[in-house]
């Protein structure tokens, strides 16, 4: 449910607060007592479901993977006048800027705006009194007792704004939404002539099947000489990879380019240059693409030495064959892991600072 024109991510959840346990029916048989009062101790209350914002998550997914959480239920009263354990509170991680609906009438129940947040989304019932509560002067020997209620229950909608991590940049034609729909599960239209994709589309990459890590890929209309200046489809779509953390400049090795691969690498960057100082500045990884019909090895061995020299990144991979998928993946990751733990530390920093009062 990844609507990647809206850039919004969503997940229908189910919620179910703990049962509370069964109030006790029992009387106390002590040696030498022959008729000991009531002594049947209450249910524990069932445990809460409590979401808890936390900024590990960028996505959604994990939720999707994983619709159902339902918290520890309360024990039953015992004999003695023993009270049921409580049951245990789950706790279920949503990224931060989550906002969460009731399903049925839309009605917002929680906006997650910052990163440990907790808010409970389904109360776990109450625990059952035991008979010990029902004795009165006349009536001593009670055995009424009380079930535990159940917990609350609730269908959720959880909605999120995308921010994208990694950026797709490059010619048209070079093999942006080739990459993308390898990938991830994103499936942009694909052609043989320039400027098929017209607006940016979103998909979200997995490290691992659970969707514990993620990140989110941008794939955007192809650049060209004068874009900046309103040539091709311009620059404007270029504010959709403004905020990512990482940019992937793909580069076709194949010899029907006009381009030699340094060249369109140049003639890019200036592009972005125009755009952004900002932009530009971001850590890039090179990625020639089209490994598979690259005859000419001598563009290979240019943009190699190149990059080497500039200590840039660079990957060279076929979508057709798969080669170099997986390196690359692997790297994007890797990337996106690193400046986001310079992004916290930045923030760590800030907070200080404000402590301090600088
Ligand atoms: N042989 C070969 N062809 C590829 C590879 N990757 C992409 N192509 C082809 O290159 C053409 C362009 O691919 P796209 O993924 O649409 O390129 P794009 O960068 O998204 O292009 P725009 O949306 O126009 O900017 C298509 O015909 C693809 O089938 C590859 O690894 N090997
Ligand atoms: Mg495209």
């Amino acid at each position: 449910m990844l609507h990647s024109s809206k850039f919004i991510d969503e997940a229908k959840v189910y919620v179910k607060g703990g049962d509370g346990g069964n109030g006790c029916s029992a009387f106390r048989r002590e040696k030498f007592i022959p008729r000991g009062g009531p002594s049947g101790g209450d249910g524990g209350r069932g445990g809460d479901v409590i979401f808890e914002a936390s900024r590990h998550y960028n996505t959604l997914f994990h939720l999707r993977m994983n619709p159902e959480h339902t918290a520890d239920r309360g024990r039953h009263g015992e004999g003695s006048n023993r009270t049921g354990r409580n049951g245990e509170s789950l706790v279920v991680r949503v990224p931060v800027g989550t906002v969460v609906y009731h399903w049925d009438n839309g009605e917002q129940i929680h906006d997650f705006t910052h990163d440990g947040e907790r808010f409970v989304v389904a109360r776990g019932g109450r625990g059952g009194r035991g008979n010990q509560h029902f004795a009165t002067p006349t009536h001593q020997a009670p055995t009424e007792k009380e079930d535990g209620q159940p917990g609350q229950m609730f269908t959720l909608r959880l909605e999120m704004k995308l921010l994208a991590d990694v950026g797709l940049v490059g010619f048209p034609n070079a093999g942006k939404s080739t990459l993308i729909s390898r990938l991830s599960a994103a499936k942009p239209e694909i052609a043989a002539y320039p400027f098929t994709t017209k607006e940016p589309v979103l998909g979200v990459v997995t490290m691992d099947e659970y969707g514990n890590e993620t990140f989110i890929m941008a794939d955007i209309p192809g650049l060209i000489e004068g874009a900046s200046e309103g040539h091709g489809l311009g620059t404007t779509f270029l504010r959709h990879v403004e905020r990512t953390r990482v940019l992937l400049h793909l580069i076709d090795l194949s010899e029907f380019n006009e381009h030699r691969p340094v060249e369109a690498y140049e003639i890019i960057q200036n592009e972005l240059a125009s755009y952004s100082g900002e932009l530009v500045e971001k850590p890039q990884i090179v990625v020639a693409t089209k490994a598979d019909s690259a005859q000419d090895g001598t563009r290979w061995e240019e943009l190699e030495a190149f990059c080497r020299e500039r200590e840039l990144p660079l990957y060279k991979i076929s979508a057709i064959t798969g080669e170099g998928l997986t390196e690359l993946k692997a790297a994007a990751w890797a990337a996106v892991v690193e400046a986001r733990e310079k992004m916290e530390a930045a923030e760590g920093e800030e907070d200080v600072e404000q402590r301090l009062g600088l």
